[in-house]
């Protein structure tokens, strides 16, 4: 026996409360007189983390012990928020939990504000990989992410003078109490530097790839645990530091000064977060950052697999990777790189294991979105993987020119070099041609994906393209953010929705029942109250909790169409003002979102949004009927605060342009109604409530095709539609910027001048329209109840936890494996 052989550790009220004590005394060093909230939230998250870990052991070691197949999420983003009631809920001690920090007079309330999110995100694509690492523990399938531990996530907005404004994230500045940093290990990641071509002893040609400068990738491990099973699986985030041979030289030389700045230099690879997920910057530092992670996270992948296997035959039954997006796309050279150079495999053979190891994801059609490197920069970081991409490149267009000789453009739009306006590489060409399996994530995103950018590659490649719709954790989302909403479903079918939400269809018949209607609509107001209290306290604002809380959080785009709700909100104020007796629908229209720091059209529609309602909250016609309120840094914690106390939810995109959405499926699952158009999920959102129970408008996306091919003309519709000419003047000319009358200008010209590139003026009117229908519907108060319940009851499908399930099935070929507890 060893002497670290301990005693597991207990969910018992008194054993939490010895341990919060240990806690702040040994690992924080305070006492109760001494210690502020901070302390108590580092005690707390101490205690939590230590119950957390014997699973994770014990996870780790049994897929060691069993030689399980590993999955690998690669991802540039993971989003994860808060993380000391995740742990709470997941291992679900809450009671015992909640007992125990109040017998030790620890206020909860207070000491959990104190937790800092984890915002190594931007949106949706961050979110959904914090949403898969939960599925994946809790469906006990060996799921481990890797990505960076970037120092400053997602900058903090705050609204100045009704601007955005960006602050530094400097999260880790307290520490961070659920990581586990392993010095130890430590991979060297190479840039820079030549390629020199040799032929070995047998004659075949090898490449080296020397003078390189190097960087250290240190891991820092995450434990992941899943609800209600003792699996526990690792997140691994690594971090840059220098290598001590970069320090050396210069140390020798006696240049001390220019060794710490360049040991700087090298460490800022893993200093920020990108902030914008809609533009792919050819960024020297972002090229970096993920050939960094990749690099770092093969190195970890191969080595645990060489642990059982002597050579690389099994690589693929026993390691699958999915690239999530094309950020991570540069694996696909990089595993070539290793298996032909380092470990001399044939071509074909590496080609064969690479390709049915990796699949990839893709979240946009947007062309500004996909991402193309130029190929002189690419040459520069890292000149092999170029060589290995012109290889990868050849072979395919042989191909393709096999199946189709003669078509020089088939071969021009399937090459992973783009020829055109200076030689960039696709990545996406790149993932397709590298994967077993490519993903869209929704059916609509899928389809347009196999008729529009990836419409050669479908055909070149039939099957390899499919769809999995996209889902979100009801652990997080409904039965950690709506603590009233879930008792009170579990009060009624029991707690078996949070690992199988199709069972919340059981719900149905309880749409009918008036004492169950009763209850929801009680619970909706407090969390509807709980949200106004948080308001006055943060803005200093009064909102009428009986009004209809309609509300749109998301990333600030123009593709998202916040313009388009600004439009409805100024028509609204004109009815209102113009008719104030007309029985108007009290509304309180809540936005919340950050704008990419170089958007400048998106940082001017925030801006708009706050000038309207200082015009219009300060109006005595209208008060009482019509507020509007920006929620400043929309982050993961102010989703789990708003999204409960939601009654219409937003999702207004251009059809055709939102890959699938995520918060619409949270909002629903908290009983917001939908308005929406035919975009990404929506449309399967409208599949499963019934399209009496979600409002619909506006252009479809063939529609939107159409439109575009005969020639839009925005002009038309401000020309015909009087009461839309009335609020774009009024926007345009300064009605709400006085102060600056020609503010808006430029807000206007792109509907008016430049193309109104995504069909707002074309949909005003079925959009106006059906935000009327919604004011009906919200006047009888059963009825919506009714429609918010059957929202609840239909949500089933989108659980991540059916997504991963998807994943594990059709594309990784994964099995679950339950740690058992070591006797
Ligand atoms: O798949 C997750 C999420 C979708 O729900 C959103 O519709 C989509 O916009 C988002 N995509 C991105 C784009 N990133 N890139 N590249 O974040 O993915």
């Amino acid at each position: 026996t060893s002497i670290f052989e301990h005693k597991k550790v207990r969910f018992d009220k008194d054993s939490i409360k010895h341990s919060l004590s240990n806690s702040l005394t040994y690992s924080v060093g305070k006492d109760t007189v001494t210690a502020t909230d901070r302390d108590m939230f580092f005690a707390t998250a101490y205690m939590v983390r230590n119950r957390l870990i014997d699973r994770w052991m014990e996870t780790m070691r049994s897929y060691y012990v069993n030689d399980v197949k590993r999955v690998y999420y690669f991802s540039l983003e993971f989003l994860m928020g808060r993380t000391l009631m995740n742990g709470v809920h997941n291992l679900a001690f809450e009671q015992q939990f909640r007992e125990a920090l109040k017998e030790s007079a620890i206020n909860l309330d207070e000491i959990r504000e104190v937790e800092p999110d984890a915002a190594l995100g931007n949106g949706g694509l961050g979110r959904l990989a914090a949403c898969f690492l939960d599925s994946m523990a809790t469906l006990d399938l060996p799921g481990y992410g890797y990505g960076i531990r970037y120092e400053y996530g997602m900058f903090a907005q705050r609204i100045e003078d009704g601007r955005q404004v960006e602050h530094p994230d400097n999260w880790l500045r307290y520490g961070n109490p659920w990581e586990f940093p392993r010095p130890e290990v430590l991979h060297q990641v190479k840039f820079h530097g030549r390629v020199v071509q040799y032929a070995d002893e047998r004659g075949m040609l090898r490449y080296h790839w020397i003078d390189t400068d190097d960087v250290m990738a240190m891991a820092f491990d995450t434990p992941i645990p899943g609800y209600g099973t003792r699996t526990a699986n690792n997140m691994r985030l690594w971090s840059a530091k220098a290598t001590r041979d970069f320090e050396l030289r210069y140390f020798n030389e006696g240049n001390y000064v220019k060794a710490v700045e360049d040991k700087n230099a090298s460490e800022n690879l893993s200093k920020v977060l990108y902030p914008d997920d809609s533009t792919a910057m050819g960024r020297e530092l972002r090229l970096k950052q993920q050939y960094f992670f990749v690099c770092a996270s093969l190195h970890d992948i191969l080595r645990r697999y060489r642990k059982y296997q002597n050579n690389f035959d099994a690589l693929p039954d026993k390691v699958a990777i999915q690239l999530n997006d094309t950020h991570p796309a540069i694996a696909i050279p990089e595993l070539m790189r290793l298996l032909v150079d380092l470990h001399h495999l044939e071509w074909e053979k590496a080609w064969n294991i690479t390709t049915r190891t990796f699949a990839y994801t893709n979240h946009t059609l947007m062309p500004e979105a996909l991402e193309t490197w130029a190929v002189t920069l690419f040459e520069s970081i890292l000149p092999r993987h170029l060589q290995i991409i012109y290889e990868i490149n050849r072979r395919l267009l042989r191909d393709v020119m096999h199946r189709y000789p003669g078509d020089n453009g088939i071969l021009r739009r399937m090459s992973i070099i783009d020829e055109e306006g200076g030689r960039r590489i696709r990545m996406a060409h790149l993932a397709i041609v590298g994967s077993h399996k490519v993903n869209g994530v929704a059916q609509i995103h899928t389809e347009l994906m196999k008729q529009t950018i990836f419409r050669d590659f479908d055909r070149f490649f039939p099957g390899k393209i499919i769809n999995i719709t996209n889902g979100i954790t009801p652990r997080r989302w409904l039965n950690q953010a709506n603590r009233r909403l879930a008792e009170l479903i579990t009060s009624r079918i029991g707690p078996g929705w949070i690992k199988d939400l199709t069972q919340l269809k059981r719900l149905v018949p309880l749409a009918d029942d008036a004492s169950f209607r009763e209850e929801f609509a009680a619970v909706k107001r407090l969390d509807k109250e709980r949200l106004v209290a948080m308001l006055k306290k943060k803005l200093g604002i009064d909102i009428n909790p009986d009004s209809l809380f309609d509300v749109q959080i998301k990333r600030i785009h123009e593709y998202k169409r916040q313009l388009l709700n600004v439009l409805h909100v100024v028509t609204l104020y004109n009815r209102i003002r113009h008719d104030p007796n007309a029985g108007h629908v009290h509304r309180t229209v809540i936005f919340g979102g950050k704008a990419a720091p170089g958007y400048s059209m998106a940082k001017l529609i925030i801006k708009l949004i706050n000038d309207i309602a200082d015009i219009v909250n300060n109006d005595p016609r209208v008060a009482g009927h019509l507020k509007v309120v920006f929620i400043p840094n929309y982050d993961v914690s102010t989703a789990e605060e708003m999204i409960p106390a939601a009654d219409l939810s937003e999702q207004i995109s251009t059809a055709g342009t939102e890959a699938s959405g995520t918060g619409n499926m949270k909002l629903a699952l908290n009983g917001a109604l939908t308005i929406g158009t035919l975009d990404g999920a929506n449309i399967e959102i409208r599949e499963e409530v019934g399209e009496d129970n979600i409002f619909i408008f506006g252009l479809t996306a063939t529609e939107i095709t159409e439109m575009k091919a005969n020639g839009y003309q925005p002009l038309d519709f401000y020309h015909s539609n009087a009461e839309l000419r009335t609020v774009l003047d009024m926007i345009g000319s300064g009605f709400f910027s006085p102060d600056e009358p020609g503010r808006f200008k430029p807000v206007i010209d792109t509907l008016l001048q430049h193309g109104d590139k995504y069909f707002l003026l074309a949909d005003y009117a079925s959009y106006i329209a059906c935000q009327k229908k919604v004011d009906a519907a919200y006047q009888d108060q059963e009825e919506w109840i009714r429609k918010a319940i059957l929202n609840v009851a239909q949500m089933g499908k989108f659980s991540s936890d059916r997504t991963i399930l998807q994943y594990a099935n059709e594309i990784w070929d994964a099995k679950p494996a339950k740690p058992a507890p070591l006797q």
